[in-house]
């Protein structure tokens, strides 16, 4: 599997985008677009169809080499073997965690991601031991439409003091990546600008190569 330094292009299958299309195609579309991480994220539905989809999704990211990050349920990325598992600051903080180590449906074998969208949030989330760390929502974006930008300030805050891998997210587009990443991010979350493209895979290829090509 890649390792997360390696990773760029974290796309997500996210049930609100579906419409319709099968799970498991997805993934694999969002796999031969060159992803390097994909997050399966299912908000408002029963655990079993949390399950169903992810049963479908492993498969394919397993034999592409890639990593599954199951959002919201460490149960269900222990069970059924999935890498990651991504938790909010609320999930993971205000749920009573301070370690990794003590999620016990973890039970040591998946790595966790957590979300940031500050300075004291992000130093927490090292501390606690997360592998990884998404840095926003940066732009406005209808995929969580509740949450305030965190501006690209506080990615140029990340790309100064984060030493763990950390992923710039919300509302990124082709239009604003570059300066996304002349704020310093080299890895990013893309949801909504890849599942509603029209070419899934081109369109995953045309971040990947941007990404690609920035120092
Ligand atoms: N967390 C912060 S912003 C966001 C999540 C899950 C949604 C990102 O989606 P999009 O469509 O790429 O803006
Ligand atoms: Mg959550």
């Amino acid at each position: 599997m890649k390792s997360l330094l390696e990773c760029r292009l974290y796309a997500f299958v996210d049930a609100a985008y579906l419409r319709g299309r099968a799970p498991g195609e997805l993934a694999r579309e969002l796999c031969d677009g060159g992803a390097d991480l994909i997050q399966l994220r299912v908000k408002e539905a029963p655990v079993a169809e949390v399950c169903r989809l992810a049963e479908a999704i492993l498969p394919v990211t397993q034999r592409a080499g890639i990593g599954l990050v199951i959002n919201d349920h460490p149960a269900i990325a222990k069970e059924l073997g999935a890498e990651f598992c991504h938790l909010g600051q609320e999930d993971f903080f205000e749920a009573g965690w301070r370690r990794v180590e003590e999620l016990a449906p973890l039970g040591g074998a998946v790595k966790l991601g957590l979300s940031s969208h500050a300075p004291d949030q992000a130093e927490r989330a090292v501390k606690a031991g997360a592998a990884y760390l998404g840095v926003g929502p940066v732009y406005r974006t209808g995929t969580k439409p509740a949450a305030r930008p965190v501006t690209l300030d506080y990615v140029r805050w990340a790309s100064d003091h984060l030493l763990i891998p950390w992923f710039a997210i919300g509302g990124i587009t082709l239009e604003n990546l570059d300066e996304v990443l002349a704020a310093g991010a080299r890895r990013v979350c893309v949801v909504s600008a890849i599942l509603n493209a029209p070419d899934v895979v081109r369109a995953c290829q045309t971040y990947r190569d941007r990404l690609s090509s920035a120092p």
